[in-house]
C-alpha cells in the first residue's frame, strides 16, 4: 500500500502512532510532503527515524529549505572547520532531545523538492499553472515556489493535468474549519475509484497546531487519523 502524509513538524510520537494505526510494514511505501522539522520538539528524533526507512520517501518543505540555506551559508564562512559547522547546526535544533549528526545533515541535503510518477506528484505547497490550467513542468518551477506557493491551496484553483497533486503547507482547518484531509474530485457526480479521480489532495491536518495527523492510502482511497 502507498500512503501520503505531510507537515509532521517534529511530532515524533504522533507519527509513531500513525504507523501503528495503518499497520505500516516493509511491503508498504510512504510519501511525506515536507516540513518534518520545527514547531514540535522532536524534529531530529523524527528525522532520524524517518531516514532509517528505505520505503519512506520525503521531500523538502519550507522549513527544511530554511535549514539547508542556513547550512550552506555557514559552510561558506567556515568551510574547513566541520566541528564548528556541526555545533552551529545542532544549536539550530536546540529544543531537541536528539542530536543532529553529519549523516542526517547529508540526508536533509539530498532530499528532493518533488516526487513525480504517472499518477501523482508530491510537492510541499503547490505548483503554478499555465494559461490552460495545466501544471507547469516541475523542472521549470523554482524550489522557492514549490515550498511557498499559497495560491494552490485555494479550493478554486483547479488544474487539468492527469496526475493528482499531493501537498500540505497550510493546515486544512483554515480552508474548511476541520482538521481533515481534503480531496478535490475532478467530477463530483462520479464516485472516485482511483487517485486520478482527484486533481489535488491537501494533506496538512495541523499535526503541531491541532494535534491531528492525517494520512491517505492511495490504493484503497481510505483516510486515517491519529490524535494527540
Ligand atoms: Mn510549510
Amino acid at each position: 500500500m502507498r500512503y501520503f502524509v505531510s507537515d509532521i513538524h517534529g511530532e515524533y510520537e504522533l507519527f509513531r502512532k500513525l504507523l501503528v494505526k495503518i499497520n505500516f510494514s516493509n511491503q508498504d511505501e510512504m510519501y511525506i510532503c515536507g516540513d518534518i522539522i520545527d514547531k514540535g520538539d522532536s524534529s531530529i528524533k523524527l528525522a532520524k527515524y524517518i531516514s532509517s526507512f528505505s520505503n519512506i520517501h520525503c521531500i523538502i518543505g519550507n522549513h527544511e529549505l530554511a535549514f539547508l540555506k542556513y547550512y550552506h551559508s555557514i559552510l561558506e564562512t567556515s568551510p574547513s572547520d566541520f566541528e564548528e559547522v556541526l555545533k552551529k547546526l545542532q544549536a539550530y535544533f536546540s529544543d531537541d532531545e536528539c542530536l543532529l549528526d553529519w549523516d542526517l545533515v547529508d540526508w536533509f541535503d539530498a532530499l528532493p523538492a518533488y516526487i513525480e510518477s504517472d499518477d501523482f506528484i508530491c510537492v510541499h505547497a503547490g505548483i503554478p499553472l499555465d494559461e490552460h490550467q495545466r501544471l507547469l513542468s516541475l523542472s521549470e518551477v523554482s524550489v522557492e515556489e514549490l515550498v511557498h506557493d499559497r495560491r494552490f491551496k485555494d479550493p478554486n484553483v483547479a488544474h487539468n493535468s492527469p496526475q493528482c497533486v499531493f501537498f500540505g503547507h497550510t493546515p486544512t482547518d483554515s480552508i474548511c474549519g476541520k482538521s481533515k484531509v481534503l480531496g478535490y474530485r475532478r467530477n463530483s457526480k462520479i464516485p472516485p475509484k482511483t487517485i486520478k479521480d482527484y486533481y489535488k489532495i491537501h494533506l496538512d491536518t495541523g499535526a503541531w497546531s491541532n494535534g491531528v495527523l492525517g494520512c491517505i492510502c492511495i490504493d484503497t482511497l481510505k483516510v486515517y487519523y491519529v490524535k494527540k
